[in-house]
């Protein structure tokens, strides 16, 4: 599909933007129209990383606390982290999944665990 850059996405807040679109002072000009549809919004993985060291039990309390899974659903997520480095938690937009990220690594850093936590857009 053709990209129509009328229909360039109104940006809100924190989402980093792509380059080259201008801002306050840059000297180009923003064109906006009124929109006829809502707009589906970006979304990111959220992800565990394996780690040597996070204990499986850890791994899987996060899971039930950030991510709102089961004990079985917590364990075969984690399992596959464990057997394949990494592993989906959820997918959510930019601001919830930014939220979960630090959650997790403030919660990993303050048991002393290494465990990291990253988001990648879908
Ligand atoms: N590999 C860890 C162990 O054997 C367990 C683990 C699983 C750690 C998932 C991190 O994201 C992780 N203790």
């Amino acid at each position: 599909m053709a990209h129509d850059p009328l229909r360039a996405p109104l940006r809100a807040g924190k989402e980093p933007k792509k380059s080259g679109d201008g801002g306050p002072g840059s000297g180009t000009a923003l064109i906006t129209r009124t929109r006829q549809q809502t707009r589906r919004p970006n979304m990111y993985r959220v992800l565990l990383l394996n780690d040597d060291y996070t204990t499986q039990e850890f791994v899987v309390i996060v899971l039930r606390k950030y991510f709102n899974k089961s004990v079985e659903e917590a364990t075969r997520i984690m399992l596959h982290v464990h057997n394949h480095g990494v592993g989906e938690c959820g997918v959510y937009t930019y601001e919830v999944a930014e939220t979960k990220v630090t959650q997790v690594m403030d919660f990993a850093r303050k048991h002393q665990h290494p465990l990291q936590c990253i988001m990648e857009k879908k």
